[in-house]
């Protein structure tokens, strides 16, 4: 039953409908077989569930068959589709047995072909509305995915009885790690709802997913408030008759943010425990099928039990004996870390002497690996490590670490690596995938949760193929034996249609990009490489040493028992001995659990250094074939979706080029080896460099590496944008050697963010080429005012005067705050961006304007945190706004302030979102027309 390839090019879609795009079957015979089977549709059982069953049949069909489908009151023609609840649908009891409905239990459903009263029928049945719901939505896949619908007898059964997402969502509607535009929860406008939540609902029923935790773990009590309990009953609403029942992250000190007359959040405070009580109550009493809370406590700033000298058990059995009567679930996150030096360790030793002390309506959170959702690591030892603690696995589709929405990185293969994962917690046989199924220890609540990646872009992933995350992650959830391979086939075929050349280039595609990913930026294993506080996209290995512990005497971290931290030995035995030894620890994981010469052979026979070099050259060259897999696509897939993801492969082959140079070069400065296939020159701006002044000649430091055997002279190369100068430099440099040497760059007086790119004029490949943005800011001297915002102590640019908070308005001076002074913060750098002020509340800078018209600049970003915006207002009027900038991204804003004939004073008012910082790194005034 395939299609034949797509003959002219498919209308361009946007992606909204995600994988439930039901389009014409093309060919007339297979749709003739279908429309035979299926044309006739017969709907039994009441409630809004059986409604919206019949709908999505008839919508599916109508768009599959070309024909909407005959809705009939009983199966008395050939080719029937019976959808109903089991106890009220006679026909489907002829066809499907009790024993049959059971097995499937009231969140599955069974499929099956039979003949009633000699009818040919098929039915969709389940003990449950919401069950037959499900079914529907597996029968329009069998079609979509052009399966056969003859001879049926399926009982689908969750392997799993949590199958939930997390959504990391704030209350502005910014998404913590979301990549793909605001929340798609709209709080002010609710309790008003919108059509998208429906829609929504739609695609995680299509899945069974059968729960949502509406809000970020990094929880604003406001979410517990009653004010706000209108809100989340109308998404209960919205969401019941998809089977999807709504969760709230709760912080843990509610009850003193909310309630003034409670001191703290003391589990062990017996108001603390009444109002947790009360709220339970309140919220049960407009939610009877509320899920329960999420918390995240004792981590990352959020308060926890700990803090009150109580362990997470008591923590956590103070809030489930609140939910306890309602049948609620408290769902406890057992991410918690210190420093770098003892990440790993921390949760174990938090909760494993925990283990068994738990209450039943308790579940442990548990993330896949002990880091965080870094590209690679180990599975976390917690998963086998409580067996008398019910447990779950949460797992990360928001792609924080694996690209953010412009790198397509198909998570299904690590996700299944992890489930497959024997722990050998209960003896040989241990799966993870049994483990958080429940089996294995007899757990009575567990599952999976992913941390979403829905945003309100269009497409609700920002990139179109990130949904295949969002599929993937909810089928394995249903059922965790289906494989990578059927899940990528299943979803590029919902997504994209049944075109054999594009499922076979597509599919593969998705089944190596996390390997590609793994190639380009990661280093056997080490965790993380990016700075640890900022967005987590860009490499930065030189602040990320800390957790890697690369340097030049040697690779990796030891985590063994036997001389490291000791984390190797958390594992049951043989899997800690497989950790433990070098012998047997995997090479991919080799840099996490142990220390060694850049010399030590990998299985391969690589050396280390060897394989780091050359695996990132060849995820490089792995990224380039995706573009050129994704480029051959052109004219089967809609214009604008193959022109929308083309873009997304552009950026991801120029950030690969980054992750490449910037990870080779670390490890070539630090071992000056050569090693592997490839020899290469590789340049650097220093951070410094990357700071010009505008209006005069720079002398620029440019470092240079010479990984080659021969000696390299050659020109050292500026390309410099339109306006600006550049006059080259020149290196000479032996085998293996480091150098530096000056290049002069002159810009226009003018702020700017502007790209450069530095280069040796070589037939040698060089790293370090692609083009990187420089800030230009104006010498001081051609200055009205130029003032570096900050701290009270750290470096100044040449010239410009200081404003820290302490800077408070004198007219002598002319600048300052005026009322009240913000906070500020260092993030360490180069003397302008390093550090600046900011605060969540409005403060006033106030500013003096010699007479005439000027053009005032403000500087705006932080080196490690993406920035919401940063809004100026004067008296009420908006003078200008930035735009969300990511983390170390930096932008000039721009207005004019008029000192007319005498000159005047200006109150800037600087503010952001609400509950978010507006950033000032620096201000600068010119006289208009300098
Ligand atoms: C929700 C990491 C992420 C944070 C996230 C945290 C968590 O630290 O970077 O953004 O916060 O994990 O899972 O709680």
């Amino acid at each position: 039953m395939m299609a034949a390839s797509a003959a002219v090019v498919p209308a361009d879609e946007d992606g909204y409908e995600l994988w439930l795009r039901y389009r014409l079957i093309e060919d007339a015979g297979v749709r003739g077989t279908y429309a035979g089977a299926l044309g006739r549709v017969f709907v039994q059982g009441a409630g809004t569930s059986m409604v919206l069953t019949a709908f999505e049949l008839v919508r599916g069909l109508t768009g599959l068959l070309g024909a909407a489908p005959v809705l009939v009151s009983a199966p008395t023609a050939p080719g029937t589709l019976v959808a109903g609840v089991w106890a009220e649908s006679a026909t489907a009891r002829g066809v499907v047995t009790a024993a049959q409905v059971e097995m499937a239990g009231p969140e599955g459903y069974v499929l099956a072909s039979g003949v009633v009263s000699g009818v040919p029928c098929t039915v969709v049945t389940s003990l449950t509305a919401v069950g037959v719901l499900r079914g529907a939505f597996h029968l329009l896949r069998l079609v979509q995915t052009r399966k056969p619908v003859s001879g049926l007898s399926s009982v689908q059964r969750p392997a799993n009885r949590l199958r939930m997402v997390n959504h990391w969502d704030n209350l502005n509607r910014t998404v913590e790690r979301g990549y793909a535009g605001s929340s798609i929860f709209d709080w002010a406008r609710l309790p008003q709802t919108e059509s998208r939540y429906g829609d929504y609902a739609r695609a995680l029923a299509s899945l069974g997913i059968n729960g949502t935790v509406l809000n970020n773990v990094n929880a604003s009590p406001t979410f517990l408030s009653t004010a706000f309990l209108p809100k989340v009953v109308a998404l209960a609403d919205a969401l019941r008759p998809y089977g999807v029942k709504v969760y709230l992250s709760a912080y843990f000190d509610s009850p003193a943010a909310l309630d003034p007359a409670i001191p703290n959040g003391d589990p062990g405070n017996p108001a603390v425990q009444n109002w947790w009580r009360v709220k339970a109550n309140e919220i049960y009493a407009a939610i009877p099928d509320f899920g329960g809370w999420l918390v995240k406590a004792g981590s990352e700033g959020q308060p926890g039990p700990i803090q009150y000298g109580k362990t997470h058990a008591e923590g956590a059995n103070m809030l489930a004996r609140s939910l306890a009567p309602h049948g609620g679930l408290l769902i406890y996150r057992a991410f918690v870390h210190g420093g770098p030096s003892t990440w790993t360790e921390d949760a174990w030793r938090e909760f494993k002497p925990q283990d068994g002390k738990f209450d039943a309506n308790v579940v442990v959170q548990v993330k896949n690996g002990p880091m965080d959702f870094n590209p690679r690591e180990p599975v976390n030892p917690l998963l086998g490590g409580l067996p008398g603690t019910n447990s779950m696995l949460e797992l990360q589709v928001t792609q924080e670490y694996t690209g953010h929405s412009t790198h397509l990185c198909y998570l299904v293969p690590q996700w299944k690596e992890v489930l497959d994962f024997d722990t050998h917690a209960a003896g040989a046989g241990s799966f993870v995938r049994d483990i958080v199924a429940g089996t294995t220890f007899g757990y009575s609540r567990s599952g999976l949760a992913g941390v979403v990646n829905f945003g309100t872009d269009r497409n609700w992933t920002g990139h179109h193929l990130a949904a295949a995350n969002t599929h993937g992650f909810g089928r394995l959830a249903w059922n965790p034996a289906l494989s990578a391979q059927e899940l990528a086939d299943e979803w590029v075929t919902m997504t994209f249609g049944p075109d054999p050349q594009l499922r076979t280039v597509l599919t593969s595609m998705l089944l190596r990009s996390w390997q590609t990913y793994l190639d380009y930026t990661e280093v056997l294993g080490q965790g993380y490489l990016v700075h640890p506080l900022g967005d987590h996209f860009e490499p930065d290995m030189a602040q990320s040493q800390g957790w890697h512990r690369s340097d030049g005497s040697g690779a990796g971290f030891d985590r063994t028992r036997a001389t490291g931290s000791g984390y190797a030995g958390f594992y049951a035995a043989p899997v800690a001995q497989t950790f433990e030894s070098l012998a047997s620890c995997p090479d991919e994981l080799l840099l996490f659990f142990h220390r060694v010469p850049y010399t030590h052979r990998l299985r391969s026979g690589a050396s280390v250094i060897g394989h780091i070099y050359d695996s990132h050259f060849a995820g490089l060259a792995a990224a380039i074939g995706l573009r050129d897999s994704w480029r051959s696509l052109a004219g089967r897939i809609d214009a604008r979706r193959h022109a929308e993801v083309a873009q997304r492969f552009d950026q991801q082959v120029l950030w690969a080029t980054v992750w490449r140079d910037h990870i080779v070069s670390y490890y070539f400065k630090l071992t000056r080896l050569l090693a592997g296939a490839q020899r290469w020159l590789q340049v650097e701006l220093p951070a410094a460099s990357t700071v010009l002044l505008g209006g005069q000649a720079n002398q620029v430091t440019v470092s240079v590496g010479n990984a080659t055997s021969n000696t390299v002279t050659a020109p050292v190369t500026v390309t410099v944008p339109g306006g600006w100068t550049a006059l080259p430099g020149q290196i000479s440099l032996g085998p293996g050697a480091l150098g530096s040497t000056m290049v002069q760059v002159t810009p226009p007086l003018r702020p700017a963010a502007a790209q450069v790119s530095v280069t040796v004029s070589s037939t040698l490949q060089v790293l370090g080429a692609t083009p990187q943005t420089v800030m230009v800011t104006p010498a001081a001297s051609r200055c009205v005012l130029a003032l570096d915002a900050g701290t009270d102590s750290s470096a100044l640019l040449t010239g410009y005067a200081r404003l820290s908070p302490a800077t408070a308005w004198d007219a002598a001076r002319g600048f300052g705050w005026s009322a009240g002074a913000p906070q500020s913060r260092d993030r360490g750098g180069d003397a302008l961006r390093r550090d600046f002020c900011n605060d969540t509340t409005r403060r006033v800078l106030r500013i003096a304007v010699p007479a005439g018209l000027h053009n005032a600049y403000l500087l705006v970003g932080d080196r490690t945190v993406r920035c919401l915006p940063t809004i100026v207002t004067v008296n009420g009027a908006e003078l200008a706004r930035s735009q969300p900038l990511a983390a170390n991204v930096f932008a000039w804003l721009q207005f004019n302030l008029d000192g007319g004939a005498a000159g005047r004073t200006f109150d800037l008012q600087l503010s952001s979102i609400p509950n978010e910082h507006w950033h000032l790194v620096a201000f600068v005034l010119l006289r208009a027309g300098v």
